[in-house]
C-alpha cells in the first residue's frame, strides 16, 4: 500500500504516528507525507520549519509532548541571551536543542542544499519510518492579513496575539509561482492512497493545496484520496482553526470542511471523509454530496489510536 499523506504540524504529527504502525502491521512501504512548509519562518538569522519539525521530533520520540512543539527537556539558555540583545521576538522561544536544529538547516541551506535535500539529510539522523518531503522548495511563509489592511506573519499572529486579531484573509505571497517538492507529485500519481491528515483545513493543508501542481495531481492519481476529520463534535480539538476557517466562511464543523474540500468527482479533493462517532449524524448529507463517509474515533490520544484510525481510512478507500 503506497500511502502519501498531506499533515500539517501537531495534528499531523500524531496521524503519522499511527500511519506508520498502520504500514507497519500490514507490512507495507513507509508513507511519503507531504508536510506544510507554510508556517516557516526566519527568525534571528536561522530558518524554521515548525510543522516539519513538529513531525520529525514526534516520529523520532523528541517531542515535548506537553507544551505540543520543540524538543522534550530542552532548555532556553541561548533564547534568554536573545532577548538580553532584543534580538528575535519576546513572545518567541527558540529551545537550545531546537536551534540546533535550526543552525544545522541554515547552514546546509547556505551551502546550497534545497529544503528537500535538508530534510533528507535530517531524516538520516533518527529512524523516522516515513519519508518526508516538504510541499515546495519555495519560501511561501503564510501570512495573515487584518481588516484594517495590517499584515502580520502567521507566527505572529498566532504566538503574540493567539488567534485574537480577526483575520480577514491568510496569503501566501509568491506560492503561485511556486511549484511542488521534488517527489510530491511522483508520490501522488505512483500512490495507492492519498490520507488528508486532519490538520488545519486552512493554514495546514490550504498552503499543501495551494502550491500550483498539488490539487492537479491529486486529481488525476488513482489513487482513493481520503480525509480525516480534524473537527470533533462542531469544535476544534486544540489550536485556532475554528478562527481560521471562519475566515474563509467555512463553519467549525466536520461536514462543512468536507464540503470546503469538496468531492474529487465534482472538481474537489476527496473520495472519503472520516468524522467522528459524535459527528455520526452527519454521514448521510457528506454522503450525499458524493463524498463516502464513515464515523469512527478519531481522538488521536496515542499511536495505537492514530493507528486505528488509518486502518479506518484505508479501508474506506478498499486497500
Ligand atoms: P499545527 O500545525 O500544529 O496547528 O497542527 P495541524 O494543522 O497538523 O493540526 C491541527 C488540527 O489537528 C487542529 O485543528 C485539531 O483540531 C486537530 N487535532 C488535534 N488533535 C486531534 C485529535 O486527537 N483528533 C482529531 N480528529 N483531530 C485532532
Ligand atoms: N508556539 C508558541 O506558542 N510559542 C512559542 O514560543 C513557540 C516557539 C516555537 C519554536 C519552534 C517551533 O518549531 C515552533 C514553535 N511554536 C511556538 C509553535 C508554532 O508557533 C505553532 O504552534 C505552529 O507553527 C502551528 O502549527
Ligand atoms: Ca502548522
Amino acid at each position: 500500500t503506497r500511502t502519501v499523506v498531506l499533515a500539517g504540524g501537531v495534528g499531523g504529527a500524531k496521524f503519522t504516528l499511527g500511519v506508520r504502525e498502520a504500514l507497519a502491521r500490514r507490512e507495507a512501504p513507509p508513507a511519503t507525507v507531504v508536510v506544510n512548509t507554510g508556517d516557516d519562518l526566519w527568525l534571528s538569522g536561522v530558518r524554521l520549519q515548525p510543522d516539519v519539525d513538529s513531525i520529525m521530533y514526534a516520529l523520532a520520540g523528541q517531542n515535548d509532548t506537553v507544551r505540543g512543539w520543540g524538543r522534550a527537556g530542552d532548555t532556553e539558555r541561548v533564547n534568554e541571551e536573545l532577548q538580553a540583545w532584543g534580538a528575535g521576538w519576546p513572545w518567541f522561544t527558540l529551545g537550545d536543542l531546537d536551534l540546533g536544529t535550526h543552525l544545522a538547516r541554515t547552514g546546509w541551506l547556505r551551502d546550497g542544499l534545497t529544503p528537500t535535500q535538508v530534510l533528507e539529510r535530517m531524516s538520516t539522523r533518527w529512524d523516522l519510518g516515513v519519508r518526508m518531503l516538504p510541499m515546495t522548495d519555495s519560501e511561501v511563509d503564510t501570512h495573515v492579513r487584518l481588516a484594517d489592511g495590517t499584515v502580520l506573519h502567521f507566527q505572529e499572529w498566532w504566538t503574540r496575539h493567539r488567534a485574537t486579531l480577526a483575520p480577514a484573509a491568510f496569503e501566501n505571497p509568491g506560492i503561485g509561482d511556486a511549484v511542488p517538492a521534488p517527489g510530491v507529485a511522483e508520490a501522488i500519481a505512483a500512490a495507492d492512497v492519498v490520507l488528508v491528515a486532519p490538520s488545519n483545513p486552512v493554514v495546514s493543508i490550504g498552503p499543501i493545496l495551494a502550491v500550483p501542481g498539488v490539487r492537479d495531481a491529486l486529481a488525476q492519481t488513482a489513487a482513493p484520496v481520503i480525509g480525516v476529520s480534524g473537527i470533533i463534535g462542531g469544535a476544534v480539538v486544540r489550536g485556532m482553526a475554528d478562527v481560521c476557517l471562519a475566515a474563509i466562511g467555512v463553519e467549525t464543523a466536520a461536514d462543512a470542511v468536507a464540503r470546503h474540500y469538496g468531492a474529487r468527482r465534482a472538481g474537489g479533493i476527496l473520495d472519503g471523509w472520516l468524522v467522528a462517532e459524535e459527528d455520526a449524524a452527519l454521514v448521510p448529507a457528506i454522503e450525499e454530496r458524493g463524498i463516502r463517509s464513515r464515523a469512527v474515533p478519531l481522538w488521536m490520544t496515542d499511536a495505537a489510536a492514530s493507528g486505528a484510525i488509518v486502518d479506518a481510512a484505508l479501508e474506506l478507500a478498499g486497500v
